[in-house]
């Protein structure tokens, strides 16, 4: 029998578990290979054949007919946004063409270009004060309050109604600032953070994380 389409090099409790969450959001057909960052299978020369940096996650295509060698797409929010528009009947993503693609596209990025890099700067403040206009985000407390303010504004999702990989790369976050106990959520996120919480998907996959693994890098 023919692999699945995707192959994801994954560790649990990181960066990967996201994309763990998505592919079973997408329904995506998709294989695990689990990696022990302690013994370091990230940093073997197949790995890093991939992703020079040896970091998780690392999604593999094989294409829509098993044809494709050596694609491999890295950085969460990339991953994201390539198994949106590959699986576009998961409705992972507003339609390529329509303004909802605008909110979405913000959205997809924040999570990995404010959100994380204000969150770092919390836990491990710098030693001098950059200029603010020479830093790309701003400090961590505005970059929650303008998720607060959308999600107040008309949730339950980023964008509305709609589920999409921006709250999964949004969201992800956010709760793993929350469990570093490192943030008190307002109301709109508390809701946000519960109705997360509860998508079959995400329960499915830390399911998938807790269970013995064969297929270990
Ligand atoms: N910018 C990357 C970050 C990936 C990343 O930092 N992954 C961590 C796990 S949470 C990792 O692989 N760390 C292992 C190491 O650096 O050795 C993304 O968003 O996907």
């Amino acid at each position: 029998m023919a692999p699945p389409r995707f192959l994801l090099h994954h560790a649990p409790r990181t960066r990967a578990s996201r994309i763990l969450w998505l592919l079973e959001e997408a329904a995506a057909p998709y294989e695990l290979v689990r990696h022990d960052l302690s013994s370091g299978t990230h940093k073997r020369p197949a790995l890093l054949a991939l992703n020079p940096f040896g970091k998780l996650p690392v999604l593999e295509d094989r294409g829509p007919d098993g044809a494709w060698q050596g694609v491999a797409v890295t950085e969460s929010a990339a991953i994201c946004a390539y198994v949106a528009d590959a699986l576009p009947a998961a409705g992972l993503a507003p339609a390529i063409g329509t303004p909802a693609r605008a909110a979405y596209a913000s959205w997809l990025a924040f999570g990995g270009s404010v959100l994380e890099p204000a969150f770092a700067d919390l836990m491990f403040p710098r030693a001098t004060t950059p200029p603010p206009q020479a830093i790309g985000w701003p400090d961590f407390a505005a970059a929650v309050a303008r998720v607060e303010a959308t999600l107040a504004a008309g949730g339950p999702w980023l964008l509305g109604a709609a589920f999409s990989a921006a709250d999964l790369m949004v969201g992800s976050m956010l709760q793993w600032v929350v469990a570093w106990g490192k943030f008190s959520p307002g109301p709109a996120v508390t809701a946000y953070l519960q109705a997360l919480a509860a998508r079959p998907a995400l329960v499915r996959a830390q399911a998938l994380e807790a269970a013995p693994h064969p297929g270990t890098a």
